[in-house]
């Protein structure tokens, strides 16, 4: 784990989003939520932590958008450098800065490191013949070509990488290159550039890898096959008229590569960040210290840019800090589909902010985050998720609790009396939550600290049912005090465990406890043992996350649908086949799970309703068992389980998971199960 090194501060940044389009929400899922759930969380412990991000406004991205449309190129970047910071803001990213590459802190930056490795004598000067288009009459570097990756024989990639193995490529390995600006066969011609010598820096930089900790194996794998083919030398300069100008003399016409400035625009916007701050000297505290924890949010298809290529800069350099992990993340698809820019296949960061809440997406996007591997974003599944985890577990417990307390304690915080069993559970679930979810999200698995938090609140939900207060109130009042007292407590507790993936709904719930403080000042560690005073004034009642109706999601299903209908494109699905590969076998969870309560489903004669336990988690099922199984004689029954079914609800009720039975043609019924004890929670394969 990187937290064994006792770091000072942490530096965190997203990668810089290209200023050539708008934002979806796969680079949200990728690069910017899970800094975001991290950093929002560090600070909460409040540890010294600093998030830095900003627009890519260089390189071949920028000037084939801005020929396309027919505008220049800094057009195109004011644009969506303005729109991009808008949206991000819009969806709670707290940044502390949102720099971008145009500036001038940033050109001087980068020229300085330029400057800085060629005075060492690290870079390479090579003569050599490269693609020119003779109509447009212009060098076509990176994406001005495309052609056969000579890796996977992909016919699109591009003169600079392939999308679709991930190679970093050179134009002149292109198998049957075309120019992208005119179709044309591209000739060759000569021309002189400035070479980075990876494979004379490989040495160090695998001894530096071999340091790393606690990388997720997804990432190191890409980094290991990179370094067993061995690294090749790259351009770090262009024959283009955007970007950083190669700061020597004889060098019209020729700028830094983009993905050599790029990565440098983190420490720029650091130093315009220290600057804001009146401290300019500050940047180097966490760049140039040792004891920064530096952590680069990213997509897969930057792995080898942070964890090779800049690392070797910063090497060669000598005076910067290198990254401590770079946790990232796969793709993730939508309704089943690759994302698809071209063909606006995609969600919008601005057309979603304009009809929907933020949060419920920040949870959901948080709950299928592509950690380990290609992830699918679901409209339907959004929803579900929404209604029967945001609004019928968390905000259900929240506003029963605080309407009750409105209702029979004028408002007001019960005094706490003697404790009985379920009371002191609730408790001290309330009291590990902090460190179980910290622990996971310090590991960058946000998936399970969801799973984690919703857990409590399940919980909370349950000890409500359990403790009836709506009885005691009449049998046992002191009783119905302690159940509300805690109650109370555990929606205080979870306004602020829900801060770093709800910030929104956090700041509400927060408000309706009562406080008039920022929930998002608040330390994280104060969960264990915050308590409301007896007597506490609770805030306004209101309903902390709305249900959603299933036409508010239609159209936005529709229109994927209807890009997909379209006749001129390319099918991106995978063909169905008869038999299944091992790989989508593999998507299938199958888990070992606890029956720990059962009943009857009310006029549904052959469902029965259970609660299972998988490990830490719990869940409801429902399933058509009524008519051979009695309630009672299930629970404490093991049983198999598909733990990663899309929820769904059945006559109204939810159920998260599919039991697995084998039925004969008689009709008779079996549940599958183990013929030896194992834990649930057990995976089955
Ligand atoms: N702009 C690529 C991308 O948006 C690039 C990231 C730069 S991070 C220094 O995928
Ligand atoms: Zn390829």
């Amino acid at each position: 784990m990187g937290t064994m090194k006792n770091y000072k501060r942490i530096l965190v940044t997203s990668a810089l989003p290209y200023a050539n389009g708008p934002i979806h929400l796969g680079h949200l899922a990728g690069a910017y939520l899970p800094a975001d759930i991290y950093v929002r969380y560090q600070r909460l412990k409040k540890r010294d932590v600093v998030y830095i991000c900003g627009s890519d406004e260089h390189g071949v991205p920028i000037t084939i958008a801005a020929e396309k449309k027919g505008v220049s190129p800094q057009q195109i970047v004011d644009q969506f450098h303005a729109r991009n910071k808008a949206a991000f803001a819009k969806f709670g990213m707290s940044f502390d800065y949102y720099g971008r590459t145009s500036s001038p802190m940033h050109h001087q930056t980068s020229q300085e490191m330029f400057i800085n490795l060629n005075d060492k004598g690290v870079f390479i000067k090579k003569t050599e013949q490269q693609l020119y288009d003779a109509k447009a009459r212009m060098f076509l570097p990176d994406r001005y070509v495309k052609g056969e990756c000579p890796h996977c024989g992909f016919p699109e990639a591009y003169g600079d990488q392939c999308e679709k193995c991930g190679s970093s490529l050179s134009p002149t390995e292109l198998i049957n290159p075309i120019s992208a600006l005119t179709g044309d066969k591209p000739q060759q011609k000569e021309t002189e550039h400035w070479y980075i010598p990876l494979g004379a820096l490989q040495k160090q930089v695998e001894e530096w890898l071999a340091t790393r900790q606690g990388w997720k194996p997804n990432v190191m794998g890409q980094v290991k096959s990179w370094l067993n083919e061995g690294l090749a030398d790259r351009a770090v300069t262009r024959d283009l008229n955007w970007g950083v100008q190669v700061p020597l003399p004889h060098a019209e016409g020729k700028v830094l590569y983009v993905w050599f400035d790029a990565p440098i625009g983190y420490i720029s916007a650091t130093k315009e960040w220290a600057m804001e701050k009146g401290n300019p000297e500050l940047w180097k505290t966490y760049w140039q210290n040792d004891d920064t924890r530096l952590v680069h949010f990213i997509g897969k298809d930057n792995i080898v840019f942070h964890c090779i290529m800049f690392p070797a800069m910063l090497i060669a350099h000598g005076n910067y800090v290198l990254p401590d992990n770079v946790p990232a993340n796969e793709f993730l698809n939508l309704e089943g589909n690759k994302l698809s820019t071209s063909r606006n296949y995609a969600v919008w960061l601005e057309d979603y902010a304009e009809k929907f809440d933020i949060d419920p997406l920040r949870y959901y996007l948080a709950a299928i985050a592509p950690e380990t591997k290609d992830s699918d974003f679901v409209w339907q599944e959004y929803l579900t998720r929404n209604n029967s985890e945001l609004a019928d577990i968390l905000g259900n417990f929240t506003n029963r609790t605080l309407a009750f307390a409105k209702n029979q304690f004028t408002g007001t915080v019960p005094a706490r009396g003697d404790l009985d069993e379920l009371d002191r559970e609730m408790l001290s679930t309330i009291a590990r939550a902090p460190d179980e979810i910290g622990a996971a999200i310090e590991n960058f698995e946000f998936r399970k600290a969801l799973v984690l938090f919703m857990n409590v609140a399940r919980a909370a939900n349950k000890y409500f049912n359990d403790q009836e207060p709506w009885r005691t109130v009449k049998q046992n009042p002191a009783k119905c005090a302690t159940t509300l007292n805690i109650c109370l407590h555990a929606c205080n507790a979870l306004a602020l465990l829900m801060a770093p993936v709800l910030p929104f709904s956090a700041a509400k719930a927060w408000a309706m406890m009562g406080h008039a403080t920022d929930v998002h000042q608040q330390a994280w560690d104060d969960v264990r043992h915050m308590e409301l005073p007896t007597g506490h004034q609770l805030g306004r009642v209101e309903i902390l996350f709305r249900k959603m109706e299933e036409k508010e999601i239609e159209p936005e299903i529709e229109r994927l649908k209807n890009i997909q209908a379209q006749p001129d494109n390319k099918p991106v699905v995978a063909e169905p086949t008869a038999s299944i590969s091992i790989d989508e076998l593999a998507k299938v969870q199958l888990r070992v799970a606890k029956i720990v309560a059962a009943e009857k489903v009310e006029k549904a004669d052959k469902l029965l309703k259970m609660d299972i336990q998988m490990g830490d988690e719990q869940r409801q099922i429902v399933a058509g068992i009524a008519l051979h199984y009695s309630p009672e004689a299930l629970i404490g029954k093991k049983i198999i389980v598909v733990a990663n079914l899309q929820p769904a609800k059945i006559r109204g009720i939810e159920s998260n998971g599919m039991l697995l039975a084998a039925q004969d043609d008689q009709g008779n019924l079996s549940l599958l199960g183990l013929d030896k004890d194992v834990n649930d929670g057990a995976s089955v394969r």
